[in-house]
């Protein structure tokens, strides 16, 4: 059977050009590198393909050079010309054992997960690499219903797969995440939008390695 590939602990990188004020995601990807995030998602919902496709490319090489791992949301076309490390994909989307098949045995998957259901079915489905787990908290950068802290509780406790919280989460509440015991953790409109993107994500993580 297939092992599942180990995504990075630490603060998860995704991209969000509507949430910053006024940088590219190209400017987002360098300063959350130098802040030190070791794994980026490029998400984009407005943009054409052609301009995802030339964006996601640029991105790849910024995290290659860097040593980090790169996954692209949604689009797996795009993933695969670019070469990126893997794909994330939603309930809704292509199902992870098809798109294994597209991208092959030595990429990652990772899929969006809402509840013990959706979670249990994934850490049954050896295709999937890791879960996203949430919206923990209220967020209105996903039109998706918060979960709430039981369910990161649930994953924490039943389900031995990688996972990154994700949904809400901000400085503030960031410690209510790491004491529930969650390695990886995910915040979009908080890391983007921070006037320092780098010294915001250090800050991050020096939360999270205490
Ligand atoms: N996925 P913010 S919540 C992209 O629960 C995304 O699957 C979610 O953004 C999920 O940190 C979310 O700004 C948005 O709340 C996270």
């Amino acid at each position: 059977m297939r092992n599942r590939i180990i995504i990075p602990e630490g603060i998860y990188g995704i991209t969000g050009e509507n949430f910053t004020n006024g940088k590219t995601n190209i400017q987002c990807v360098e300063e959350m590198i130098r802040g030190g995030i070791k794994i980026i998602q490029y998400r984009e919902k407005n943009k054409s393909l052609g301009e995802k496709l030339k964006e996601a490319r640029e991105i790849r090489e910024i995290c290659k050079k860097n040593g980090v791992t790169f996954i692209v949301n949604d689009n797996i076309d795009i993933a695969i010309l670019v070469d990126a490390d893997g794909v994330h994909v939603g309930q809704d989307d292509i199902p992870p054992s098809e798109v294994r098949k597209l991208i092959g045995e030595n990429k990652i998957i990772g899929l969006s997960t809402h509840s013990p259901e959706q979670g249990k079915k994934a850490y049954e489905n050896n295709d999937v690499d890791y879960i996203g787990v949430g919206p923990i908290f209220p967020t209105t950068t996903k039109d998706t219903a918060p979960v709430g802290l039981e369910y990161l509780e649930y994953v924490v406790n039943n389900l031995d797969i990688p996972f990154v919280a994700i949904g809400g989460i901000k400085d503030y509440n960031i410690d209510k995440i790491i004491e529930r015991g969650a390695k990886r953790i995910c915040l979009v409109s908080d890391i983007v939008g921070a006037e320092n993107i780098s010294e915001k994500v250090k800050s991050l993580i020096s939360k999270l390695k205490k």
